[in-house]
């Protein structure tokens, strides 16, 4: 029962793997479906599974070939191509560890990660390479700069090293609880951090949330809007169809919802992952519908936020799919609680993840009882093995088996897990808690509003109370009243403390590059304003 102790999780939801493990063998070289099979379709049109296993190889003799070894660290800033899956993977089978970036990060931030986790070779989308110009010569660990995509003149090219390298290559003889990649997490309070994460983590997420949750199998066509350097992506468009031999559509560009109906209907995917907003923007136009859109839609997903009720309802009835939500973390690497098909409750998180354990506790650590307020707490072998360099936020984030999520949730009589906004952008006013989120969730329900973010801002008196920004949809006016309204909206929906005192009407709200609303640039802005 060592393993029980140790990681708090269900011994028969585990997987049997091998300590000797290599993540890479066991996904690409045993992979499960026919070389001749489609992997990944993106703009250079289809890469069988077949095409995958030599690339894997050929990165991976690349690096080596550079001087890269064991537990050396590759950094790639790439764009949803079938490169991204070569190199992750290639690098893994070598045994040196890939870390995805963001591909939207400033200068100044790819700054900080390369120097933060000392990657010795960074592999770059040619669209992303100018960000990085300013600071290449400056970075102390840096040696290689590889580009994927067109020549630029002065940096070698993926094409060129795959074209090069061997196509066979020994795998690294890593444990399967050795670190196999980091990701960064999107730091909506500060700089990102590294998560460091193990081999087995991404089988075992593949088990337990693509498989036993989803049921994808090898006739699946999966679609992710999210993209694969974010945990979420990472999981829905490589590692879940790689498992089953389904096949993966990638997108180099931004999912709009032009674009993500224009994959519908060309790709006919059957298995969709999407973030709450764009399921509301897929919404808000009435065109978009299976005929417009896939008809073979079986599964549709939702993480990275909250979905509500009103846009789970009006999927379901415009598409005939229900929306599966499920809050998962980067540091969990994927979905640890969930809905699933057959058992859909609209306005939560589900429940857990077989494999996954949840609870919710007070400040003390105690377990609250069902219906009240407190912290998630979650332990589950895709946990990762902890922050690079953040002594401190590994401390206070991984406790034992348990990971704090810093997120407030309830739960209820039937144990379905309730949503209550992040712990560090919730406040009193007169002594009664406020979440953000929900303010924001009964403001967004009026027909008026497309979005709302709501802060904390102190009156005359030095007491907090909420303030609300606010986009309007489409051409609607600021008319004399609406302050009013939506006031009055809150008060009907709400305790009467929660109600914004303050609105103000905004064009767009400051987001991490995925999507997650910074409420602290908006505590900035409103003090300087
Ligand atoms: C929030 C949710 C309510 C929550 C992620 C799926 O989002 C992912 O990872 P991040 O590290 O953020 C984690 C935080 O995001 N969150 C995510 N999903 C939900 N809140 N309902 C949800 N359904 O605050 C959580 O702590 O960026 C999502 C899979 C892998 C992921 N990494």
């Amino acid at each position: 029962m060592p393993l029980l102790v140790r990681y708090g999780y269900r011994v028969q939801d585990l997987l049997a793997l091998p300590e000797a493990y290599n993540a890479a063998v066991d996904f690409i070289d045993n992979a499960p479906a026919s070389a001749d099979r489609v992997a990944f379709i993106d703009r250079t049109g289809s890469h069988t599974y077949g095409d995958l296993q030599s690339c894997v190889d050929a990165v991976g003799s690349a690096l080596l070939g550079m001087g890269l070894g064991r537990d050396d660290r590759v950094a790639m800033a790439m764009l949803d191509t079938f490169d991204f899956p070569a190199v992750f993977w290639g690098a893994i089978k070598a045994g040196v560890v890939p870390i995805c970036m963001n591909t939207l990060l400033t200068t100044e931030n790819y700054d900080y990660v390369l120097r933060d986790c000392q990657a010795r070779a960074l592999i770059v989308s040619s669209e992303l390479l100018e960000r990085f110009a300013p600071i290449l010569e400056d970075l102390p660990y840096l040696e290689h700069v590889v580009v994927s995509g067109a020549h630029d003149g002065h940096h070698p090219t993926l094409d060129g090293l795959v074209a090069t390298a061997s196509d066979r290559l020994a795998a690294a003889d890593t444990g399967k609880d050795d670190v196999a990649f980091w990701l960064y997490s999107s730091g909506s309070t500060g700089l990102p951090k590294g998560v460091r994460h193990r081999h087995r983590s991404l089988a075992q997420t593949a088990h337990t949330y693509g498989r036993s949750i989803l049921g994808l199998g090898e006739d699946d066509v999966v679609y992710s809007a999210a993209k694969l350097f974010f945990a979420y992506g990472l999981g829905n468009a490589m590692t879940f169809p790689l498992r089953v031999g389904a096949t993966a559509v990638l997108l180099d560009g931004r999912p709009t919802p032009d674009v993500v109906m224009e994959i519908m209907a060309k790709h006919q995917p059957t298995v969709f992952f999407g973030v709450p907003t764009l399921y509301a923007a897929l919404l808000a136009d009435p065109e978009n519908t299976p005929e417009s859109g896939s008809s073979r839609l079986r599964r549709c997903v939702s993480a990275g936020e909250a979905l509500s009720e009103v846009v789970g309802n009006a999927w379901e009835e415009r598409f005939g799919v229900p929306i599966l939500d499920g809050i998962g973390s980067t540091e969990m690497l994927h979905i640890f609680l969930s809905n699933r098909p057959g058992d859909v409750r609209y306005g939560s998180s589900g429940t857990p993840v077989p494999g996954y354990d949840a609870k919710i506790v007070d400040d003390s650590g105690d377990e609250v009882p069902a219906g009240e307020l407190g912290e998630l707490l979650v332990s589950g072998p895709s946990s990762a093995a902890g922050y690079w360099n953040q002594d401190d936020k590994d401390i206070r984030t991984f406790e034992g088996p348990w990971t704090r999520t810093g997120d407030k949730y309830t739960r209820d009589l039937d144990g379905y897990y309730h949503y209550g906004g992040r712990s560090d952008d919730m406040f009193k006013v007169g002594g009664n808690w406020v979440s953000p989120f929900e303010v924001e969730s009964a403001i967004a329900e009026h027909e008026a509003v497309l979005e709302a973010a709501v802060i904390a801002r102190a009156d005359e008196a030095g007491n907090l109370k909420p303030k609300a920004f606010v986009i309007l949809i489409g051409e609607t006016r600021v008319g004399d009243g609406l302050v009013t309204e939506l006031q009055e909206h809150v008060k009907n929906r709400l305790e009467p403390w929660k109600y914004p005192r303050w609105i103000e009407f905004v064009e767009e709200l400051p987001k991490t590059a995925t999507g997650k609303i910074q409420r602290f640039r908006l505590r900035e802005l409103d003090r300087t304003s």
